[in-house]
């Protein structure tokens, strides 16, 4: 399925229009024709946007549903290079491989990738993310930094925090992290990153941070995670506007980068551990073949967690295939 376009520019000029916009001129500022403006009216009025035709007048839009469309994200946007480029699908299997299969065909650093449903959607071991249709946050995120492969998991670490901040900023709501890669609120399952990356004699050549956050859906929609997860719109009571943010967060992924890149990654580890779940706690975590236990006591700027054991001795966890547990 190819991202929109067409329909989205016809959809700028009748947003950027007060009242009526005839379709010749949306036909000659275009420059397609008559019944191409026509079927992009119908389907745009396919996809929810009400719009009203007149005889003289032209078209007119009366209604606009929550769509996370390239030209609503980058309304008023201040970020320059996280989500310069904006590939939008209605319907794909998997933002993370959609991404993956640009980066691998050169795609900008900085690349986003957004999807209103998934119908592969994954989280990490191959697991499920499940998600409705136009309900919550489903992007990816290509990034192209100078670093070894075995600092590719800072990126969790960054993402983590920008997501946190954007929320508080949007709702006043303070989330929590819990390594390696989940975002809680309330001490419910929110969101969840997914990182895949690819290197090449030890440097990464791309990063791909996949990240999915409930922000309007109900979670009783899937028996599974009934009990495990929830959205902001379920904390707060009221539908949250995906579009700013998103916004938000794009912005503080790239504020968070741009200091990653200047080597400043001591606030952002501090900020993390202000919102980690797990710091302090006894928790035990589970790899393929071990399994650890002791005190997560933080996490280091290689997104490394730091636990120490009933002997005393730390050690770094790497955040790989991993599944940690809180002991009460
Ligand atoms: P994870 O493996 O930590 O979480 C997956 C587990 O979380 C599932 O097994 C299920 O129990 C639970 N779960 C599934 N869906 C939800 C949900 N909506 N809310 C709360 N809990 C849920 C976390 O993996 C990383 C997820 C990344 C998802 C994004 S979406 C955009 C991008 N594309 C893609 O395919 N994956 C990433």
């Amino acid at each position: 399925m190819e991202p929109v376009n067409r329909g989205e520019e016809v959809l700028i000029l009748l947003k950027d229009t007060d009242g009526f916009i005839s379709g010749e001129k949306i036909a000659s500022e275009l420059k397609i024709s008559r019944t191409a403006v026509w079927k992009q009216i119908s389907r745009l009025r396919k996809e929810g946007f009400q719009i009203e035709a007149h005889p003289r007048l032209g078209y007119s839009l009366v209604f606009s549903p929550d769509r996370l469309l390239p030209s609503e994200i980058r309304n008023g946007i201040k970020a320059s290079l996280i989500g310069s480029e904006i590939s939008y699908y209605e319907k794909i299997e998997s933002t993370n491989a959609i991404a993956k299969n640009l980066a691998m065909n050169g795609a900008e650093e900085g690349t986003l990738v957004i999807a209103e449903e998934q119908t592969k959607g994954r989280g990490r071991l191959n697991r499920d993310w499940l998600s409705p249709a136009y309900s919550n946050i489903l992007m990816s995120l290509i990034f192209r930094p100078n670093l070894q492969a075995a600092k590719a998991f800072s990126m969790i670490m960054l993402t983590s925090v920008a997501i946190v901040r954007a929320i508080q900023g949007t709702t006043s709501l303070v989330a929590q992290i819990k390594w390696p890669n989940d975002i809680y609120l309330h001490n419910k399952k929110l969101g969840g990153i997914l990182t895949e990356f690819n290197a090449e004699q030890d440097r990464v050549n791309f990063i791909v941070v996949g990240v999915g956050l409930n922000v309007n859906f109900d979670p009783c929609l899937y028996p599974e995670i009934k009990d495990t997860a929830t959205s902001l719109k379920k904390v707060l009571g009221k539908e949250v506007k995906r579009a700013v943010l998103l916004r938000s967060i794009l912005e503080e992924i790239e504020r968070g980068y741009s200091a990653f890149n200047k080597g400043c990654i001591s606030q952002i580890r501090c900020e993390w551990d202000n919102h980690s779940l797990v710091t302090g706690k006894h928790v035990r975590i589970h790899s393929l073949d071990n399994v650890e236990e002791g005190v997560a006591e933080s996490i280091d700027d290689d997104g490394y967690l730091i636990l120490r054991d009933i002997n005393g001795n730390t050690k770094r966890i790497l955040s790989g295939d991993v599944s940690l547990r809180v002991r009460e």
